[in-house]
């Protein structure tokens, strides 16, 4: 049975079954007689691996193949019709000779198998923001987190209607999990997305980057809106206030964990609270009062393990607790639960390794294995989270105060600081560089650009999207949010984190709250305003931030900053003017702006 009568859905479907030639066809309704069956079936074939359900209720272990563990950006491609709209940050191929060479692949591909067809909502059923995507694909666990991640199921076709052609058409097919022949490919102009050859989260929940981001910041250039590499949480201030703010990091800087974080005990006493709205994706678009409004697209957290404990990120690890996916982490064999590196201080004796060998976890550690993959997720429905937002499924969204960008720089970059204007904002986000995470294939712990976190995520040219972040600054006017820029991760001459992160960062999003509502002054820099030390509290830190760290944290050295000044003339001049990025002329006269600042 199909679930819709819309035409263009049909065709579509029809066209990829002639294409991939599946041996039988199942559309998913989202019901829960369909999810357990599908669970069933996985676990019987071992696709999946049902966990200790005493304990984790619901929850369900998978491995991928080991050559296929993150996003793999070298084989990621923007088929826009002319190269220069897919830009210099973005792998091109015509889209003509990447339908034909794909079409080889995915011919037959999933002969012997079953096809399952997946409508979702990207939003709220029925918000005006929300968008509807339909994936097929040979995977179930696909299928299980799509439920997760998404609103899946026979209501995102009623959303659709039965004429409209508005929908992300999303072709994902395991193949042979052949990473020589794996692609991730967006078609921006064909609202199209065809994936081959992966199994891992980030290459094939289609809903997610490749449609919320690629697809989606592409929608919102010509449809008046913006989809971003962000975090959406609330501050309840002691009034009972809630201010909403937006922060975009790059793949494992601390999205997830900012997005929960738990005040410290001194602001918790004082009334404060923090809500979570969303810890992955914002879209945004200006509401009736002129203000910018966001929501979360997604349903669920993809997050990563490594690190979460009941101390880092309690509201985290509380969401994974039940009805939870577990990928790539490690199996504690003596209650069939699991195990990752940072959740407990000692790794389990009887441990199955991520990779599926049985060891000794102490000793395997002791050679300096890890046990559970550095890029191991969890995939946690929303609704588990303990502090999930009251208007997380608000279809008008929550009003923005602030924007925050940020990067793990083990230098340079203060702890925070704030942008003149919004059009210093936007350089400022074009400026963002960040060390390497595990969350993509190659080196890991180089410093490289990652302009707004969205490197790997910007579906058109780069310089047209600068471009729509300054038009909409201008369409927003007075009633723009306020931009500012924070480091966790400076690191004092032994190689230390300096600022202790994690909880504490509410005393930063607190100053941030207050620059807003104009409450406290800050000092000018050459590069923008920070806080006088006093203004950051650290009430209850005094030991571990004194005023010397606090200095170094807010130190704005003249010196590494005309290094990095020159270093962002040399990116903008050569890595995107000089590769077919336009450049607005704004933003080279922000660029002019500080250097002069700085040779004051
Ligand atoms: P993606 O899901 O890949 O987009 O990642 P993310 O941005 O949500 O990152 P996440 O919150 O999962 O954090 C990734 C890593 O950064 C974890 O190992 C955390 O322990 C670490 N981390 C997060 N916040 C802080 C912080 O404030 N200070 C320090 N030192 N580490 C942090
Ligand atoms: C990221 O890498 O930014 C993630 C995980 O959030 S993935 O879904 O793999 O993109
Ligand atoms: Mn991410």
């Amino acid at each position: 049975m199909s679930l819709t009568n819309n035409p263009n859905v049909l065709k579509w479907v029809d066209e990829m079954i002639a294409l991939c030639k599946p041996e039988k066809v199942v559309w998913i309704d989202g019901s829960q007689e369909q999810l357990s069956a599908l669970k069933k079936e996985a676990v019987e074939t071992g696709e999946m691996i049902e966990l200790n359900q005493e304990k984790l209720p619901g929850c369900l272990y998978h491995r991928t193949n080991p050559n296929d563990v993150a996003r793999v950006e070298d084989r990621t491609f923007i088929c826009t019709r002319r190269k220069e709209d897919a830009g210099p940050t973005n792998n091109w191929c015509d889209p003509k000779d990447m339908y034909a060479k794909l079409s080889k692949l995915y011919d037959g591909a999933m002969k012997g198998r079953t096809m399952y067809v997946i409508p979702y909502s990207m939003g709220p059923i029925g918000s005006p923001l929300a968008k509807v995507g339909v994936e097929v694909t040979d995977s179930i666990y696909v299928v299980l987190n799509m439920n997760i991640m998404t609103r899946m199921g026979a209501d995102a076709f009623k959303n659709l209607g039965d004429e409209s052609n508005d929908f992300v058409r999303g072709l994902h097919s395991k193949a042979d999990v052949n990473p020589d022949e794996r692609y991730i490919v967006q078609f921006p102009e064909d609202n199209t997305i065809w994936s081959i050859n992966s199994a891992y989260g980030g290459n094939v929940l289609l809903g997610k980057k490749c449609f919320a981001l690629r697809i989606a910041s592409f929608q919102g250039k010509n449809e008046g809106w913006m989809a971003e590499h962000m975090l959406i949480l609330g501050v309840k201030k002691p009034n009972g206030e809630v201010k909403y703010i937006t922060a975009a990091f790059p793949s494992a800087c601390g999205k997830t964990n900012l997005a929960m974080l738990i005040p410290p005990e001194g602001y918790k006493k004082d009334g404060y609270e923090v809500f979570t709205v969303g810890d992955d994706i914002a879209w945004m678009k200006p509401g009736k009062d002129g203000r910018l409004y966001a929501i979360n697209p997604e349903n669920g957290f993809f997050g990563v393990a490594p690190g979460t404990n009941s101390k880092s990120n309690f509201n985290a690890l509380e969401s994974t607790r039940k009805n939870t996916i577990f990928t790539n982490v490690a199996i504690d064999n003596s209650d069939n639960t699991v195990w990752w590196e940072g959740l407990t201080k000692n790794p389990p004796v009887d441990a199955t390794e991520w990779k599926g060998a049985k060891v000794n976890g102490v000793d395997f550690k002791a050679e300096g294995g890890n046990l559970a993959h550095p890029n191991s997720r969890f995939t946690a429905p929303a609704e588990n989270c303990p502090c999930i937002s009251p208007e997380f499924n608000n279809p008008e969204g929550v009003p923005i105060t602030a924007m925050i960008f940020g990067g793990r720089r083990a230098s340079t970059t203060p702890l925070v600081y704030q942008s003149f204007d919004w059009t210093h904002g936007t350089y400022m986000g074009s400026a963002v560089s960040s060390e390497t995470t595990a969350a993509a294939t190659g080196a890991v712990g180089v410093l490289r650009h990652d302009p707004m976190a969205m490197k790997p995520f910007i579906g058109y040219n780069v310089g047209d999207y600068w471009a729509h972040w300054l038009e909409m600054g201008e369409k927003l006017g007075d009633k723009a949010p306020k931009i500012f820029n924070v480091n966790w991760f400076k690191k004092d001459e032994e190689g230390h984190f300096m600022w202790p992160g994690f909880g504490d960062n509410m005393r930063v999003l607190d100053w941030i709250i207050k620059r807003c509502e104009g409450e406290v002054d800050a000092v000018e820099t050459p590069i923008g305003y920070l806080p006088k030390p006093e203004d950051i509290n650290i009430q209850g830190l005094e030991d571990e931030v004194t005023p010397e760290t606090m200095e170094k944290l807010l130190c704005v050295d003249k010196e590494l900053w005309k290094k990095e000044i020159a270093e962002m003339r040399r990116y903008y001049d050569e890595d995107i003017a000089g590769k077919g990025g336009n450049i607005p002329s704004e933003l080279y006269g922000v660029l002019d702006k500080i250097e002069s600042n700085l040779n004051k």
